[in-house]
């Protein structure tokens, strides 16, 4: 069944967007995927298992096991980093904020710090090739992930290569991963040190319901968080007091069963209280979505009006991880895209 409207789907397409959560091994083109499996000699139940289109939060990490076995060298990271930026591009998202977990791989001569730096490789090839292509550009930001599987050296290591590549796009850290495994304490001293850094920090949080976390994680006062699915009355309380912008992925919380349905999704009572929210993809692969998707969807679920659209579209702009004078270019850049829609039709 289709969650938005063509019309709606036209004109969240045309609306510039801003992407604050997306994880790279997340957001594979379908064709990337088949190729790679094939040349892999990936199992081919295994395949059918990364085609299917619902699943639960738990065959999701099965899954992203499976992707990470044929995204393994270099060369490859390069690739899938470079398509997913032409894709956001493609969508006429404008500033993108990609996130990946540094994965050291011996077999492949691969460190957290060469790995990353593949990432970095793709993101400055697609970035020249878009402005190109498509006759406007994308600016792309990278958050280094910590997985919940990590231990607290290798959430340290994460946090050191991250601060040493600020001047090369790395703006912050996530914390991420299968919510039923690790511990809060595990990460905690690391990311005080990413804060230390002067890098930002964005947290899963509350993607399945675990109040003692997302208690200490609230305390700990991170600049996002993602997802908060799963709270109850008091949590709900103290996260409306913290102002913490969090960042929304509709689709995904749908297939992954962590919300019932689009209309019972906690965007509404956030949006309505006037708590910033920002719409995002999380895994536009995995969820065969775009951010474009999940604003005609955000439309049709909670009536948006098109100026609403605009008004979250733009809004996003204030909790990236740019500096103000970046976030205020572009600001200038929506604005000028909004005037001359404008004057070619009525908004
Ligand atoms: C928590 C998620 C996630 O880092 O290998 N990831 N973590 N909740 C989610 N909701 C569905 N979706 C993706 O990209 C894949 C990794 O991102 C995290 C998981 O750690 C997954 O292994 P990278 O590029």
């Amino acid at each position: 069944m289709q969650h938005y409207t063509k019309e709606d789907l036209k004109f969240c397409r045309e609306l510039p967007k801003t992407e604050l959560h997306a994880h790279l091994n997340g957001s594979l083109r379908d064709a990337t995927i088949r190729e790679l499996a094939t040349k892999r000699q990936l199992d081919p139940s295994l395949t059918k298992l990364i085609e299917k289109g619902d699943r639960t939060l738990s065959e999701c990490f099965k899954l992203f096991d499976i992707i990470h076995r044929i995204t393994t060298d270099h060369d490859t990271i390069t690739r899938i980093t470079s398509e997913a930026v032409e894709d956001f591009a493609a969508d006429n998202v404008r500033y993108l904020e990609l996130r990946t977990t540094p994965k050291t791989r011996s077999e492949h001569g691969m460190t957290k710090r060469s790995y990353t730096e593949a990432v970095l490789q793709g993101m400055q090839d697609a970035q020249g090739k878009q402005s190109a292509s498509l006759g406007h550009s994308i600016t792309v930001r990278l958050l280094l992930s910590i997985d919940r599987r990590e231990d607290t050296a290798a959430a340290f290591e994460t946090v050191q290569l991250a601060a040493e590549l600020q001047s090369q796009g790395v703006v912050g850290i996530d914390l991420s991963g299968n919510p039923t495994l690790g511990q809060w304490s595990t990460w905690e001293p690391a990311l005080q040190e990413a804060r230390r850094k002067g890098l930002k920090i964005t947290l899963h949080a509350a993607e399945v319901y675990n109040p003692g976390e997302t208690e200490a994680m609230l305390q700990f006062r991170p600049d996002r968080l993602g997802h908060m699915c799963c709270l109850d009355e008091h949590l709900e309380e103290l996260h409306y007091s913290t102002g913490i912008p969090v960042e929304l992925c509709l689709s995904s919380n749908i297939i992954t069963e962590s919300v019932a349905s689009y209309t019972e999704h906690h965007f509404h009572p956030f949006y309505n209280a006037g708590h910033p929210v920002i719409l995002c993809t999380d895994d536009s692969g995995v969820f065969s979505t775009s951010l474009s998707k999940e604003f005609a969807i955000a439309a049709q679920a909670f009536q948006l009006s098109h100026v609403q659209l605009w008004q979250l579209s733009e809004a996003a702009i204030d909790h990236t991880f740019l500096r103000e004078e970046e976030k205020q270019e572009l600001r200038r850049e929506f604005k000028s895209i909004r005037l001359n829609l404008q004057t070619e039709k009525t908004l």
